[in-house]
């Protein structure tokens, strides 16, 4: 059984988007949560917002996550990892695509996923068993034209996933995927367009996308059901989105 009483989760990628509606919503349950990023004013603004605690690191690289893995194991230990940090850099053809762009999705949706994960499942062992969550997306599950840096990062997040739930089976461990279609949020469209934000704003223009809170809201529920039920996966999309390029839009 696990033991912590309140239930105790990492949250990264906790500074904007998802991951600060996942720390939102997990505060309001009751919680506790470490915030993880790595623009420290922002956290420091959501942890003063929710009680969260405020941890600054960056996931690409190996000491600031093992000094993570550190704190969270002398402050009381784990009972979720909600694995949230990721993203996408520009969107552009194969044959066009920039190395760089793509090096730096593979860094942070794949490798950091993977240094998070190692470095926290033991401390979910120490603690009689948890929860690794992983936000993957829609582009984990299909292409789309232009997309395939980010479809093939987000592909290897979910392989990892899947394998994971395979080799911990037997273990009072839980890995759960869930995968968002199309939310808006303030800063996923904008980074991957470079911060063109008119181009940003046409992803989302036409129809009801999804927002943070519905995915914070799906996490919840994942990991509150009852310890002997495993949501393997969830994809969650607008209801006018039928695929990664099937959307419903009026107006435009
Ligand atoms: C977000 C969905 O379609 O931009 O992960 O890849 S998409």
């Amino acid at each position: 059984m696990k033991d912590l009483k309140p239930p105790r989760a990492v949250v990264t990628g906790a500074s904007s988007g998802i991951g600060a509606a996942t720390v939102r919503r997990l505060r309001a349950e009751g919680w506790d949560v470490v915030a993880v990023a790595r623009r420290t004013y922002r956290l420091a603004a959501l942890a003063r917002e929710t009680g969260a605690e405020a941890f600054r690191a960056d996931l690409t690289v190996a000491d600031d996550v093992a000094r993570l893995a550190a704190h969270v194991r002398a402050t009381g230990g784990l009972t979720a990892l909600v694995n949230n940090a990721g993203g996408a850099l520009g969107l552009d053809r194969v044959e066009d695509g920039d190395l760089d762009g793509w090096r730096a999705m593979f860094e942070l949706n794949v490798l950091g996923t993977l240094r998070t994960t190692q470095a926290l499942l033991p401390i979910l062992r120490e603690h009689g068993g948890g929860d690794v969550l992983v936000v993957t997306s829609t582009a984990a599950h299909a292409p789309y034209e232009g997309g395939a840096g980010y479809v093939g990062a987000k592909h290897a997040e979910r392989m990892l996933t899947t394998t994971l739930r395979l080799e911990l089976v037997g273990e009072p461990i839980r890995v759960i995927e869930i995968a968002p279609g199309n939310v808006a949020t303030d800063e996923f469209a904008l980074v991957r367009f470079h911060g063109d934000a008119e181009r940003a704003a046409k992803v989302y223009q036409g129809y009801q996308p999804l927002v943070a809170e519905d995915i914070a809201d799906a996490i919840t529920w994942a990991l509150t059901r009852p310890e002997h039920v495993n949501i393997d996966l969830m994809i969650v999309r607008p209801r006018a989105q039928a695929s990664n390029t099937s959307i419903a839009r009026t107006g435009v």
